[in-house]
């Protein structure tokens, strides 16, 4: 039994690797030189920095740590250590071209795949279950995530394309109430479960309402229409202020049409669908919004009781609908579309209290800042959260429709600065409850 676990194990592994690497061809092969070597945006990296980092990051780990093999390419760690280089500066850093990039990949993958072979996949918390190479999988989707971001924000025909996401057959909304009580947060059993998601510990959560789908198109509409974006009451002090100096009147890549709004994805302007989910919002935008409907965003606590509690077992669940891998009638997630999808377009992906989306089409930003778990152990590098736990950061959950599913569960913490837009974000919104419904 010990030998076909571990032979599942590495399949797992195999394709969750591939299947990353073809996504990473997918976004690197769709644009020209020129594109892959460009500043798209200044918060950006150039593409061909994002690919390299990818395979650098796998050399560090899998090859260099875990596999105990010499470096194919010491001399170049410096390049694409992410602390040392902003996204700004890194185009003029004399970077592997495309080509040299794809060839160092392809060489660290073949050694990876070697290393694999030859694991037992146990021995120590690196391996263990495989942790490393899930976590270097995850690692190269987020990379993706981010490169999708950046064709987002390039100009020029479209490169990308992918199937319209799903209608709802049936419209979602309204709120869900769920009562006063402990739930478990995090995870302890989850084997590739980064750092920050562990460890598993009770945590209380008054009584709130929190809405079954993500706020709309139709309804920041109605905020727009409402002058949100011109009422100073309804933003924090910090909120307004970069409302005013960065000039924000809508998502961003939304533009005026006469009467009504576009939004330009990926390349192609087109009328907003209004059933979907709003999304390049940053936080004080959705604080805003909050404020205007007279509710708040929920905290990082509710939104995961919301998105794991079962109320007959008193379990935390590993997603929303339970512990099956997610597909194309749970989420809308793996970059099947290039868009959020209807609110109500997932009804079987609800949780167990009747909380839809929350798995895929938008990141959800939450009113919490990036806290350590009680018990937090920075594993296996200061880098990936320890350094960024107390900064100037909001909670975002749930994964976008950009999101692999490798990189996504009900328990995945994910952070930016309250001001980003060009991440796939958007919010939904939570209330205490009154007096009658405690
Ligand atoms: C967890 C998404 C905030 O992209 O900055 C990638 C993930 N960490 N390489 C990021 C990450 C190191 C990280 N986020
Ligand atoms: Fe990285």
């Amino acid at each position: 039994a010990d030998h076909s676990d571990r032979d599942r194990t590495r399949a797992r592994i195999a394709e969750v690797l591939s299947r990353a690497r073809r996504r990473t061809a997918l976004l690197t092969d769709s644009v020209d030189e020129a594109e892959l070597v460009a500043q798209h945006s200044p918060l950006m990296s150039p593409l061909v920095w994002d690919l390299a980092h990818i395979g650098n990051q796998e050399e560090l780990w899998l090859v260099r740590d875990v596999g105990g093999r010499d470096a194919v390419r010491a001399d170049i760690d410096e390049l694409y250590d992410a602390f040392k280089h902003a996204r700004s500066n890194r185009p003029a850093l004399p970077l592997l071209d495309p080509e040299q990039a794809r060839g160092y990949l392809g060489s660290v993958r073949e050694k990876v795949l070697d290393v694999l072979d030859s694991s037992d996949l146990a021995g120590n918390a690196l391996v263990d279950n495989g942790f490393a190479f899930g976590m270097i999988a995850q690692h190269e989707q987020q990379h993706d995530e981010t490169m999708l971001a950046t064709h987002q924000l390039r100009a020029g025909a479209p490169v990308l394309s992918a199937p319209r996401a799903p209608v709802a057959q049936a419209p979602a909304g309204g709120e869900i109430v769920l009562p006063a009580g402990e739930f478990l947060m995090g995870t302890s059993a989850d084997p590739w479960a980064l750092d920050n998601e562990r460890p598993a510990h009770p945590v209380h959560v008054d009584g709130f309402a929190i809405d079954v789908a993500p706020v709309t198109n139709r309804q920041y509409l109605a905020f727009i229409d409402a002058g949100g974006y011109d009422r100073a009451e309804l933003w924090s002090e910090r909120g307004w202020a970069h409302r005013t100096e960065a000039g924000l009147v809508a998502p961003q890549f939304w533009e005026r049409d006469g009467d009504g709004w576009t939004r330009t994805a990926f390349g192609v302007r087109a009328p907003l669908r209004l059933d979907q989910p709003v999304v390049h919002v940053c936080w004080f935008e959705a604080q805003a919004f909050a404020r205007w409907a007279g509710k708040r965003l929920p905290t990082e606590a509710e939104w995961e009781k919301a998105a794991r509690f079962d109320p007959e077992t008193g379990a935390s669940r590993r997603y929303p609908w339970g512990e099956d891998q997610p597909d194309e009638q749970l989420a809308n997630l793996g970059q099947r579309h290039l868009e959020p999808a209807e609110v109500g377009a997932y009804p079987a992906g609800a949780s167990a209290t009747g909380v839809q989306q929350l798995i895929g089409d938008v990141w959800e930003w939450c009113s919490s800042g990036f806290e350590a778990y009680p018990g937090f152990r920075a594993f296996p590098y200061r880098e990936y959260s320890e350094v960024f736990l107390g900064g100037d950061y909001r909670i975002l959950r749930g994964g976008s429709f950009g999101t692999d599913e490798v990189a996504c569960r009900a328990t995945f913490r994910n952070w930016d600065h309250p001001i980003r837009r060009q991440i796939f974000a958007g919010f939904r919104l939570a209330r205490d409850l009154r007096e009658d419904e405690r």
